[in-house]
């Protein structure tokens, strides 16, 4: 491991280790409070949300509408609460709110809507998971609320408050996970993306590893405006790399532009083949948005943050639902 002895993986390891003390003593006494009801069960809050059936046109609406009673995940006795769903066992298929800071009640007030034929519906089940978003770590699952379609009753439409459940591990299915750091000087219309790190990447090769590299396009309504990339570094899942590129973007452009960030794999013989990708600026959604609005409400100051990929069509499906 090379030294990481820049200011901004710096202070990424700072925050963890910040992090970490205060949050074992609010599990230990989570524990001792759960002990004492002798129920064994965690208070993890609740989740207010509406299911619909449209008939006419085959599709499942969800709304999410507000969380309470949540408990604190950060230090200072808050949480940046945010809910992704999916509907197993189609689990590429995502969507997520927006990320509501410093709160332990957020309004979320939004609906997604998932295509699918009253038939198939059946055998489905929604999944819906509030997450507490953290700009420096993993963001931790706070918990779930699940619920198979064959049991509601899709002739009238439903809202309900129902606590949440422990959330399961991680999907399996995880892609890896990126640092990058995004700076904007409005002055001299320069955006610069620092790529620092990725880690849990994908194993693409059959040697049980990877050869990564990333992509950076600049984009502008779904055209690629400029491209670059990064060196690659070979045989590891956790690639260090470090290295900047910078974009002309006025000021005018900025919040019209995007920058999607791409991890690929890279083979002798053949294609290489993309691990997973992270889409930024206009009309990205949850940590994606809330890193670069970041950015824009920080002019010159780069502004670091991890961010989990994503494949292609998890992307796509999650702009579309923004339109
Ligand atoms: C990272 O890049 C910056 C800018 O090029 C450089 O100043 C710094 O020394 C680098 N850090 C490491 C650990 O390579
Ligand atoms: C179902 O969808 C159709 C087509 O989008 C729309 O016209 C209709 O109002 C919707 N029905 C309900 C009950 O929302
Ligand atoms: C939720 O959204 C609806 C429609 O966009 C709006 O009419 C309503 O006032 C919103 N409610 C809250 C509590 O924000
Ligand atoms: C944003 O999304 C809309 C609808 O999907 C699309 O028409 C538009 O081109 C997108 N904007 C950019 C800058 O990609
Ligand atoms: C994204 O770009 C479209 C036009 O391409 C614009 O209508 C929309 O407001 C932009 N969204 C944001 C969040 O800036
Ligand atoms: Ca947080
Ligand atoms: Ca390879």
């Amino acid at each position: 491991m090379p030294c990481k002895a820049i200011f901004l993986t710096c202070v990424w390891f700072v925050c963890v280790s910040v992090r970490l003390q205060p949050l074992k003593d609010e599990s230990n006494k989570k524990t001792e409070s759960s002990n004492n009801e002798h129920k064994g069960e965690e208070k993890l809050g609740k989740l207010h949300f509406t299911l619909d059936y449209n008939f006419t046109d085959n599709t499942l609406i969800v709304g999410i509408l507000q969380a309470a009673e949540l408990p604190a995940m950060d230090v200072g006795g808050s949480s940046d609460p945010y809910v992704k769903l999916y509907l197993l066992p189609d689990k590429k298929k995502k969507f997520e709110t927006k990320v509501h800071r410093k709160t332990l009640e957020p309004t979320f007030n939004e609906t997604f809507t998932f295509k699918v034929p009253y038939t198939e519906l059946g055998g489905k089940t929604l999944v819906m998971t509030v997450y507490d978003f953290d700009r420096f770590s993993k963001h931790d699952a706070i918990g779930a609320v699940k619920i198979p379609m064959s049991g509601v009753d899709f002739s009238q439409s439903l809202q309900e408050w129902r606590d949440l459940q422990k959330a399961e591990k991680e999907e399996s299915e995880r892609l890896g996970d990126i640092c990058l750091s995004l700076r904007y000087v409005p002055s001299a219309g320069k955006l610069t993306v620092v790529i620092l790190e990725a880690k849990n990447l994908k194993k693409m090769d059959v040697g049980g590893l990877s050869d990564p590299y990333a992509k950076i396009h600049l984009m502008q309504n779904e055209k690629r405006l400029k491209k670059k990339k990064t060196t690659t570094k070979k045989h590891t899942l956790n690639p260090y790399y470090n290295e900047s590129f910078s974009f002309e973007v006025a000021c005018e452009q900025i919040e019209k532009v995007q920058i999607a960030v791409t991890v690929l794999d890279y083979d002798k013989i053949g294609k290489n083949d993309a691990i997973g990708k992270v889409l930024l600026g206009n009309n990205s959604t949850g940590t994606e948005q809330c890193h670069w609005e970041d950015m824009l409400a920080n002019p010159r100051r780069p502004i670091a943050q991890w961010h989990s990929l994503k494949l292609e069509d998890e992307i796509n499906a999650l702009i579309s639902n923004k339109k």
